[in-house]
Formats: C-alpha cells, sequence, structure tokens
C-alpha cells in the first residue's frame, strides 16, 4: 500500500511560522514579546537536546527564553525554591521543568509547584483535571502535537478504535482522554494497552489508530498491525549503530521499514512527534501570554 508521512517537522516548521508572526503583530501593536523559562536539572544528554531545540524554536519564534541549568546535586527544597521564583518572575509568561528528574527530587511534588498559569506543559494536576472535563487548558505538548497533526492532516478520528501503547502521564493518559472526547480530532473508542496487558496484538491488530509510546525500539511489529491503519510512532529510542559518526541511532517504537507499507499514515522518527511536541508548547506559551492581557 501507498503510505503518507505524517511530517512533524514540516508541520511545526509551519506552526512556527504563524506563531512567529502573530509575535511580529504584537510587537508592532507595541506589546512585549511571549517569554518562556525552561528548568533543566543534570546532564543528561536527551534532556539537554530537548531543551536546546526548545530555545531555539523560541528564539526563531522571536520569545524571549531562559535555560536556567543546575547541577544533578540540587536539593528538592532549593528546586522548589527556583519554581516559586519564576512563578512569582510577572516577565516569565511560561515555565517547563524537564522531565525526568534526579531520583531524589520528587517530580510530583515539583510539578505541582508550578503556578497553574504559567504550566505550559499542562502537568499540574488543574491543568489535567480540566483537560479530563473538558475545560479550556494548557494541554500537554506531546498529546498536543499528535492530534495537531492528525488534524492538519485531515486524519479522521470519529467512531475509530484507537489503541495506545503505554499509559505515562504525559502521554499515554492524556492522549486516550483527549481522543475519547467528543469531537475531531476525537469519538475515538479508545483501548489503553500497557506492559500488564495480555495478547497485546489482538488489540493491535483491530486498531485503526495506534499511538505507540512505550519506550521500546522497534516494538510495534508489521504482523501487529492491521491493513491501512494510522501509526503515530512517539518513541525515540537511541540505539547502538557502527555505521554512524556518533555511533547511535533514533528510532521509534514502530519497525518503520517494515510497518509502513501497511499504513495509510505513519510518523517517522526523527521528524515526527518531537518536533510537534515543540510547537505545541510554543501555541501553550503564546496562550500564556495572551492571557495575561
Ligand atoms: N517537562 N519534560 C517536560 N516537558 C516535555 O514536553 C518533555 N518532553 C519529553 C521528555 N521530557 C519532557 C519533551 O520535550 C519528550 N520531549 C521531546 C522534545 C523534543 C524532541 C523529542 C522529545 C525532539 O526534538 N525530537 C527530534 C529529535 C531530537 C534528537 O535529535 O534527539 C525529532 O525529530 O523527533
Amino acid at each position: 500500500m501507498e503510505y503518507n508521512i505524517l511530517d512533524g517537522k514540516a508541520t511545526a516548521a509551519a506552526i512556527r511560522a504563524e506563531i512567529k508572526q502573530e509575535v511580529e503583530d504584537i510587537l508592532k501593536n507595541g506589546g512585549r514579546r511571549p517569554s518562556l523559562t525552561a528548568i533543566l536539572v543534570g546532564d543528561n544528554p536527551a534532556s539537554c537536546t530537548y531543551v536546546a531545540n526548545k530555545e531555539k524554536a523560541c528564539a526563531d519564534a522571536g520569545f524571549t527564553s531562559e535555560v536556567k541549568r543546575f547541577s544533578s546535586e540540587i536539593s528538592e527544597e532549593e528546586l522548589l525554591d527556583e519554581v516559586r521564583k519564576i512563578n512569582a518572575d510577572d516577565s516569565v509568561d511560561g515555565l517547563i521543568v524537564q522531565l525526568p528528574l534526579p531520583k531524589h527530587i520528587d517530580e510530583k511534588k515539583v510539578i505541582e509547584t508550578i503556578s497553574p498559569s504559567k504550566d505550559v506543559d499542562g502537568f499540574h494536576p488543574i491543568s489535567a483535571g480540566k483537560m479530563m472535563v473538558g475545560e479550556d487548558t494548557f494541554l500537554p505538548a506531546t498529546p498536543m502535537g499528535i492530534t495537531t497533526l492528525l488534524k492538519r492532516y485531515g486524519v479522521k478520528t470519529s467512531g475509530k478504535h484507537c489503541v495506545v501503547l503505554g499509559r505515562s502521564n504525559i502521554v499515554g493518559r492524556p492522549i486516550s482522554n483527549m481522543l475519547s472526547q467528543k469531537g475531531e480530532p476525537g469519538d475515538c473508542t479508545v483501548t489503553i494497552c500497557h506492559s500488564r496487558t495480555k495478547d497485546i496484538e489482538t488489540f493491535t491488530r483491530s486498531a485503526d489508530i495506534i499511538i505507540a509510546a512505550i519506550g521500546i525500539p522497534h516494538f510495534v511489529k508489521a504482523d501487529m498491525v492491521k491493513e491501512g491503519a494510522v501509526i503515530v510512532d512517539v518513541g525515540i529510542n537511541s540505539i547502538p549503530d557502527a555505521t554512524r559518526k556518533s555511533g547511535y541511532r533514533l528510532v521509534g517504537d514502530v519497525d518503520f521499514e517494515n510497518v509502513a507499507p501497511k499504513c495509510s499514515y505513519i510518523t517517522p522518527v526523527p521528524g515526527g512527534v518531537g518536533p510537534m511536541t515543540i510547537a505545541s508548547l510554543m501555541i501553550n506559551t503564546l496562550k500564556a501570554y495572551k492571557k495575561r492581557f
């Protein structure tokens, strides 16, 4: 089957260009630039890349941004104080704390300390709760990136069986909720599969849409997928590759090479959901800015 690529990189670039235009209009009308602060703890290479990509996206769109870097030795109390300081700083519209955090820090406590008005990651329980009941709020960036991508490509979701692999608070659970809500993209019949699910393939084989977010390289194989399915690959796994200069390459949770020919639409890794996550963060930061004026 001839499959279509859901090009996250190109779609994210288009969204970022729209945002940039909006910022130019704001400035022309005498407004100030939207601003985002990111807290980065430690030197996890993936986190450093993601935050660097966010910083660049902000600069390109005309946002002010700052990355506050801390050693992995920072105490929980010190980190909470930093969050409180940024909450109180009127020049900052959006605040994110890049996850994961070192083990001695309680992520939940940190997330719950972020002011919901600056919670552009949508991770605070107030944001998550509002999302759950369909109130206007900051939607979490990765799920929002996925629904935006489906919408921009005109992929119809109504009445479809969507199988979500993974139940994390940042992807699996929120995307399941969003796709089951009323309206497009939504109105799906959603099944959530996870590490305790028996016979996962019986679910994936009946799926019209599969969202793979489990963090296992090439988990979704061709024989697990129905002909014509839509596949969204959230996984970003680094695997050894001696043919690369870096010694590794990025692969998703889906065996792209063998799965793609069975699909109607599929996201690549890299260049799929990752860039859409960043575009969504930009949308949320602009929204946080507008709410204050
Ligand atoms: N607080 N923590 C917080 N907010 C988030 O929204 C995230 N996430 C996830 C991890 N922790 C977080 C991200 O930023 C994942 N994530 C993220 C962001 C950007 C990219 C991937 C994941 C991205 O830019 N991906 C590129 C490839 C990057 C590379 O070369 O490694 C892509 O094309 O997929």
